[in-house]
């Protein structure tokens, strides 16, 4: 094993509400003490790196998906709801789903979408400069993608309150079983039952997005409870990692007034804005993989059935790999950071994702000339997610003094 090398033991609990605080400068921590690192209050190993947790991203067969991405062993322990045949999955079924939601998510698909987001943005603009004073975490970050993003996969008005206890439960599960677990969980049955509801063909529009997943069933591309579940991944994947994205934008733009003066002035940067605060702040945390055959990283040896913890937001942070890791700057080229995944799960809605972060951003740089924050804003504890639950801001109208 690793008797002549020395293993960097961390007894750091990335799970804890003080990690999750301030969770940047442990991820240096992490970082300085090694290439990979044992959590021996979990007994995994994790990387924080840049380099390698992009390696642990792209060997998929090293590294797999199908007993979880989560800490939970599916191949020890039954997970509470149904696997993702697309999170939790590796080829050949993997790869055969991502095609069906690469397709339903297709540049043309979105292309129909614009101009439905553009309204509803502006009128959230116009209120909330016509209001003032807002929480931004309630009034924007979760107000547009609970409105735009139901709407584009077609569900019907009732039935999608469940949604937001519905992501509470899939973002924590990925995590110990700590208090935020438990009391995510505490209704899980019920929560899941909801939603399948909500992924049946007689539940969703003919036009939207489930639709055509159900359309790929036609094709016979995959089963009818096999689209339903890709149905059921939608609405796992697409609301919350959004709704966060998006606060931790706002927050950025409060904290770094003059960037924020930068999108005001070229509003088509605004997409290139969204993607820089999902690097800095990484609304998706870790996700976990599995070790399927011996590896080693950095010269340590992992042992095959071992879970592996990739800290992206460390990666998205790591001195080695980026210049001013800390500061947020719109007009930094992004496109190496892990907020997003890399490799074969790299993350199918990333474009609508940015549609929608790009449309929002932009009408509000058209309307606002500063989001001042009145208090700090206050984290929403969570096992995989870094997103606010409020964000107390007063809204500077462009054109008025401010
Ligand atoms: C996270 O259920 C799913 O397929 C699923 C759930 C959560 C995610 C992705 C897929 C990465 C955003």
């Amino acid at each position: 094993m690793n008797a002549s090398r020395s293993v960097p033991v961390l007894d750091l609990d990335p799970f804890s509400d003080d990690f999750l605080a301030e969770p940047f400068s442990r991820h240096a921590l992490i970082r300085e003490a090694g290439p990979v690192v044992w959590l021996e209050r979990y007994g995994v190993w994790a990387v924080g790196r840049h380099s390698d947790v992009f390696a642990v991203l792209m060997d998929w067969e090293s590294f797999i998906s199908s007993a979880g991405v989560g800490i939970t062993d599916f191949r020890v322990q039954t997970p509470p709801r149904p696997p993702s045949i697309i999170l939790e999955a590796d080829p050949p079924l993997q790869t055969r789903t991502h095609k069906i939601l690469a397709r339903v998510l297709s540049p043309a698909a979105l292309r129909s979408m614009r101009v439905a987001f553009e309204t509803e943005a502006e009128q959230l603009a116009a209120r909330i400069v016509e209001r003032g004073t807002i929480d931004g975490a309630e009034d924007i970050a979760r107000a547009f993608p609970l409105q735009v993003f139901p709407d584009a996969v077609g569900l019907p008005d009732e039935g999608r309150e469940i949604l937001p206890a519905y992501g509470n439960m899939v973002f924590n599960f990925f995590g110990p079983h700590n208090e935020r677990f438990e009391h995510a969980m505490a209704n899980a049955p019920a929560v899941s039952k909801a939603v399948m509801a909500l992924c049946e063909r007689s539940a969703v529009t003919p036009d939207g997005l489930a639709a055509g997943v159900f359309a790929a069933h036609d094709a016979g591309e995959c089963s009818y409870a096999e689209a339903g579940m890709l149905v059921r991944s939608l609405l796992s994947a697409g609301l919350d990692t959004t709704v966060n994205s998006i606060a931790c934008a706002l927050v950025c733009f409060a904290r770094f007034p003059e960037q924020w003066n930068r999108v005001r002035a070229d509003p088509s940067i605004a997409r290139n804005a969204f993607d820089e605060a999902v690097r800095l702040e990484s609304p998706v945390q870790t996700f976990f993989r599995t070790v399927a055959k011996p590896v080693t990283i950095g010269g340590i040896e992992l042992e095959d059935g071992a879970k592996l913890l990739m800290f992206l937001a460390s990666a998205n942070r790591d001195p080695r790999k980026w210049s001013d890791p800390d500061t947020f700057d719109v007009t930094r080229k992004t496109g190496a950071h892990v907020g997003f995944g890399a490799g074969i799960h790299r993350c199918v809605g990333e474009m609508l994702s940015k549609l929608e972060g790009e449309i929002l951003i932009g009408a509000l740089a058209r309307r606002v000339a500063r989001f001042e924050l009145t208090a700090e804003p206050t984290l929403n504890y969570n096992n995989t997610l870094r997103g606010y639950a409020q964000i107390p801001l007063t809204i500077h109208a462009n054109g008025k003094p401010t």
